[in-house]
């Protein structure tokens, strides 16, 4: 009954969980295929059989028949069992990660997944893993629920802000697999897409150290671009004008802030670092002095690329 699978299913490239989850829906499916069956052709028979044939006939009259009522409750529960340990162990594979995967922490926002490797890297849009290694997510929602989703790989687990949630897999080879947001978290829910790359190890190994030279030898405005969404600025500071948390980027280079201590200064390198590191120290005007410190977390040339991308980001 392979062609009723391929109807229903796509194919899948994943792993074995996705064809345990497979096999056990396609059992529910033909479980249900036949006892649907049995019912309908039952129902149908009977209304023929029983059908009146005279004028005021009388059916006999029976109360019940204990042989068949042990019979119609005792096998149904048989498939049902089976449905139920089979689900249960099928579930607990997925939710119980083996204790060498490889962990990469995913964060997801409105409306995209930064992806950090063990190495403390992340690099936008694109998950790399090694084939035939398990692989454990550690996610957490920096705003709303969003579900991280690999249909291929028949996984899907909500990412909740203010908790952990985890998920793991195991690609058998190399691939490319398509993520998805599943959790309806508002405008563009819909494009909040992903690409999961599975690579041989080696190939993944060589992807992390040339990402990793890239952002080493990236231009300055373009590496502060990346940090402006993968350090989590863009959830207080807008890069169009429009006012969040804190104020915009847009435009401010150069220019005079005032702060609530009556000082102003002017907004270069060293005004960027100071509120980047010790953002208490000038709070502007109108704002509440709610950034977190960002001392230890950046290094100097990272300091240096949000100035750069800052300064370029003139109206
Ligand atoms: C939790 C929200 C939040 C985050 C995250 C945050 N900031 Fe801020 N930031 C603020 C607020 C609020 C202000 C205004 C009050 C103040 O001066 O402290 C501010 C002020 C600033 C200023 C001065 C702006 C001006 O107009 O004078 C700079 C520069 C700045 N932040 C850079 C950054 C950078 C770079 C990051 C990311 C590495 C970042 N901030 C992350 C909330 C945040
Ligand atoms: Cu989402």
């Amino acid at each position: 009954m392979n062609w009723l699978r391929s109807i229903i299913m796509p194919e899948i490239q994943g792993w074995q969980h996705a064809r345990d989850v497979d096999d056990l829906f396609m059992f529910i499916l033909y479980v249900s295929i036949i006892l649907y069956a049995i019912i309908a052709i039952g129902v149908g028979y009977f209304v023929w059989k029983y059908r009146r044939r005279r004028e005021n006939e009388v059916t006999p009259d029976f109360s019940h028949n204990t042989m068949l009522e042990i019979v119609w409750t005792v096998i149904p529960t048989i498939p049902i069992l089976v449905m139920f340990f089979w689900g249960f162990s099928t579930y607990m594979h997925a939710r119980v990660a083996p204790a060498d995967a490889l962990e990469i922490k995913v964060v997801a926002r409105k409306w995209g997944w930064d992806f950090t490797y063990p190495n403390g890297m992340t690099f936008g849009q694109e998950m790399h893993v090694p084939a035939g290694r398990p692989v454990k997510l550690l996610m957490i929602s920096q705003d709303v629920i969003h579900d991280f989703y690999v249909p291929d790989f028949r996984i899907k687990q909500d990412v909740v802000p203010n908790r952990y949630s985890t998920i793991w897999f195991e690609a058998e080879g190399p691939g490319e697999h398509v993520v998805f947001c599943a959790e309806y978290c508002g405008l563009d829910h819909s494009n909040m897409l992903a690409k999961l790359v599975v690579d041989t190890e080696d190939q993944y190994q060589q992807w992390l150290e040339r990402k990793a030279e890239e952002v080493m030898n990236m231009p300055l405005p373009e590496l502060g671009k990346l940090l402006y969404v993968s350090k989590g600025c863009n959830s207080c500071h807008s890069v169009d004008g429009s006012r969040i948390q804190g104020p915009s980027f847009l435009g401010i280079w150069g220019q005079t802030h005032r702060f609530t201590d009556g000082t102003s200064a002017v907004v270069d390198e060293d005004y960027v670092r100071e509120s980047v590191l010790q953002p208490a120290a000038k709070i502007v005007t109108g704002y509440e002095p709610v950034m977190p410190s960002f001392q230890g977390l950046l290094r100097e040339r990272e300091i240096q690329a949000l100035a750069e991308y800052i300064k370029s980001l003139q109206p």
